[in-house]
């Protein structure tokens, strides 16, 4: 990039000016890169065409993410590939360009954003964590990136079994050691070397085969040659299993390697980590903090539960998979059953939410519900309580554990470290990319966000995790014009606190997309007739077409026009409003389809949470606005997922659609229930949408960002519809084979089985790996993250 701002400086010189000179008198400190790019258009309309050549400068201006001017100086962050990133200083008078390492650029945002033109601080405090991970196999490609197991075992293993018989040697240990509720499994004592286990191995696959092949396969006879239990349930599978581990010893590869990790019982238990919110069944979505993070949890527990049995009956084993999922007790439930200790999870067979108390210092249980952005004084005390209860529960420790959110990762880096077990972690939604400068204004944002604390939390579980699953590729290396959720923690800076030259690395093995799905129980789709339950389709009907009342408002005047469905919780990002206004602003879409929203409370004084009541005092008053009540139907949000379930069908019945507005959105689990209901969908493109729709194909994407071009898509979709009866069908048939093929929970299980087992394999074989790190940031835990809570404690 240097080269080409050189360039430009030769050859464009003037025109690179004028623009430059066009964005300083934009006037602010900081231009984003949308930002950027209007000045460009305005850039570009307000000059006569000079019939100049057109490629260099439109390169940079595509590619800059963030403009700072500071003094004569224009500084630009140029993103030239994903996650790849150059700093750019410009002279902007005298026309010299030099480029700037990271500590430069973050230390003059530093200055702007304080106002101090002289030179900041000088030694800020700078978190680097590269120098650690220097020996670390770290991926090259962008298109690499999440899907880091593949990556990573194809490296290991080359260096595991480059070193002559030393790699197999481990592979043996591991073997020996490995068990389960204190038992040994595959192997006991008596084998101890390379030849003597393909020398058992051999006899061991003799043995099997004089047996019945769909008999049991556990004999007398192979435990004398050595032989624990878990090869496999019945012989032809025991001896199926040993095939392939005398393959891996024979000629050594990462393929078999995985295929024999594939076999090998070792996932017996595992804690989840969800402390914010409430976490329960029924009755909580709609409070604050709440909302898919919770459906995504217990969908995850009933598809993990059922993968695990089954893979544990398939190594022949009579072992009962335990996952508990642990989070924090509300003694004050708001009619909810958070004060409870215990329930069990429905669906599955052992699986438990267990709860437990916040305590102050002195041990007194803390009995309201906390905000996820206050709860950052509390964790460390609920990890260590948090971790003897579930040993307590188990009886042993977890196989390993998943974190969810911040304050869940934080938690389960803690509980991953004392226990000594593979940690995952899941972040769901960023805060960071959801306010912008939400880093550089970190101070004024305290009081209300902590965000010093989370951004500090994050920090420390992002490195620790063992690996970590992303629902999208863009939740970690964006697109090619926006920047990925993790990779915003790349390089950042609080000004006054901490300066991060090298946090995340979106290269690191350690990422791999793991997409969630819905639950097909009660989002299956609209043709399957005999499922549907006619009491509740005819609930629902009545519902959406019925008349105003304390929780509903409006009644459609032409109940034949299709439905366009949008439902959220009302956040201000979920942009329902923004979509509502639209509507009501489109005479023609209002010709076209009825609008269904469902979410909130109609009443403002029935909800706690601030943003919502202004959300919806906005909903009533465009309504009022555009005179909607006779084709906008308001209903307050649903609680009961199996009506959730028929809300969608009874849209798609309609030859209707589904709406997902949002300014952003992380992933989108609505979006994976319409299309698994089979209703076409439209959703926004800022974020996971972007991803699991194919435009066109599967749906369709809408920018927010103006309301008449967001609903233009939609307008036309249903006017083609008219002229293409067949267009909905095709969309629909596109939706449910997306699915199927992506956003589904077996497939999620399956991988998540596979990535524990491979990520916890290696743990195991290379412990040592990272244990640099790990001592950094416990350092960085003691002096940073503590004080940062315990000042957040007393705020
Ligand atoms: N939901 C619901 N009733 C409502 C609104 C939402 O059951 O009135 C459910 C919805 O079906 C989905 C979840 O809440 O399962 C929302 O998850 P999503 O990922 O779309 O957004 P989040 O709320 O996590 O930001
Ligand atoms: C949180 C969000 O904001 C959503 O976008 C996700 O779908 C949900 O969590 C589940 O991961």
């Amino acid at each position: 990039m240097i080269d080409l701002v050189h360039e430009l400086l030769e050859e464009q010189r003037e025109r690179l000016y004028l623009f430059l000179r066009h964005l300083r008198e934009d006037g602010q400190p900081f231009l984003t890169h949308s930002e950027v790019q209007r000045v460009w258009r305005d850039y570009e309309a307000s000059r006569p065409s000079d019939g100049g050549p057109e490629a260099g400068l439109p390169l940079l201006v595509r590619h800059t993410q963030e403009a700072v001017f500071h003094d004569t100086q224009v500084v630009l962050a140029v993103r030239e590939r994903v996650a790849r990133w150059r700093y750019l200083q410009i002279h902007a008078e005298e026309m010299r360009a030099r480029e700037l390492d990271v500590s430069e650029f973050l230390g003059i945002k530093e200055r702007v954003a304080s106002g101090t033109v002289e030179r900041g601080e000088r030694y800020a405090l700078e978190l680097d964590l590269e120098p650690f991970e220097r020996g670390f196999p770290k991926m090259h490609r962008a298109a690499s990136i999440g899907r880091g197991v593949e990556f990573l075992n194809r490296h290991l293993s080359s260096r595991l079994f480059g070193g002559g018989g030393r790699g197999l040697q481990r592979l043996v240990d591991f073997l020996r050691e490995h068990r389960v509720q204190g038992r040994p499994l595959l192997l006991n004592g008596t084998v101890e070397t390379v030849p003597e286990l393909k020398e058992v191995l051999r006899e061991g696959a003799r043995v099997l085969a004089r047996r019945d092949p769909e008999g049991e396969a556990w004999c007398r006879e192979l435990r004398q040659l050595g032989f624990e239990p878990g090869w496999g349930r019945t012989a032809a599978r025991a001896r199926e299993t040993m095939d392939i581990l005398s393959d891996l010893l024979e000629a050594p590869s990462a393929s078999t390697l995985e295929d024999f990790l594939a076999r090998v019982p070792m996932i017996f238990s595992i804690a989840i980590l969800s402390p914010h919110g409430f976490l329960a069944q029924a009755d909580v979505l709609g409070k604050p903090d709440t909302g898919g993070q919770v459906v995504y949890i217990l969908d995850q527990v009933r598809a993990l539960e059922a993968a695990m049995r089954s893979s544990i009956h398939e190594a022949g084993l009579d072992v009962e998979p335990r996952i508990v999922v642990l989070t924090r007790r509300i003694p004050e439930a708001q009619g909810t059953t958070c004060d409870q200790r215990i329930e069990p999870i429905l669906g599955t067979e052992n699986a438990i939410i267990l709860r437990v108390p916040f305590r102050t210092r002195d041990g007194v249980e803390v009995r309201d519900w906390i905000s996820r952005f206050e709860i950052w004084p509390w964790l460390e005390r609920f990890a260590v309580d948090a971790e003897r209860e579930l040993l307590a529960e188990l009886g042993g420790r977890p196989d390993f554990v998943i974190g969810n959110y911040s304050d869940g990762n934080l938690v389960a880096s803690i509980m991953a470290h004392r226990l000594g077990i593979t940690q995952c972690t899941i972040a769901h939604a960023l805060e960071k990319t959801k306010y912008q400068d939400s880093d550089l204004r970190w101070r004024e944002l305290e009081e209300e966000y902590h965000f010093s604390c989370q951004y500090t939390a994050d920090l420390i579980a992002m490195n620790t995790a063992d690996f970590i699953i992303t629902s999208t590729y863009q939740e970690i290396a964006g697109t090619e014009s926006t920047v990925g959720q993790y990779e915003s923690y790349r390089a950042f800076t609080m000004p006054g606190l901490y300066r991060v030259v090298a946090g995340v690395d979106c290269f690191d093995p350690k990422f791999n997309i793991v997409s969630p799905g819905a639950d097909p129980r009660v989002f299956f789709p609209y043709t399957q007739e005999e499922r549907r339950m006619d009491e509740v389709r005819d609930e629902i009907r009545a519902l959406v077409f019925g008349g105003p009342d304390d929780n509903s408002r409006g009644r459609l005047e032409d109940p034949g026009k299709p439905l366009l469905f949008a439902m959220s919780r009302l956040d201000r990002i979920k942009n329902m409003a923004g979509f509502l206004e639209a509507y009501g602003a489109s005479d023609e879409l209002r010709g076209h389809a009825n609008l269904l929203l469902v979410g909130g409370h109609l009443n403002p004084a029935l909800s706690n949470d601030r943003e919502e009541r202004t959300q919806i005092e906005r909903t009533h008053a465009l309504l009022d606005r555009y005179q909607l009540d006779g084709q906008v139907r308001w209903l307050e949000l649903q609680t009961d997922k199996n009506r959730v379930g028929e809300f969608y069908r009874v849209v798609a019945d309609t030859r209707g659609a589904f709406v997902q507005p949002a300014l952003f959105e992380a992933f989108g689990l609505t979006v994976v229930e319409a299309l698994s209901v089979g209703l076409p969908t439209f959703a926004t493109c800022h974020g996971g949408p972007l991803e699991i729709i194919e435009n066109g194909v599967s749906g369709y994407h809408i920018d927010p960002e103006d309301g008449r071009e967001m609903v233009r898509p939609v307008t036309r979709f249903f006017q083609q519809t008219e002229d293409d009866p067949d267009l909905w069908q095709r969309i629909s048939q596109g939706a449910m084979g997306r699915v199927r093929e992506r956003y589904n929970w077996s497939l999620y299980a399956a991988t998540l089985l596979k990535l524990s087992r491979i990520y916890g394999f290696w743990r195991y074989i290379t412990s040592l790996e990272r244990e640099e790190t790990r001592r950094y940031l416990e350092m960085f835990y003691g002096l940073m993250y503590r004080p940062l809570a315990r000042t957040a404690e007393g705020s």
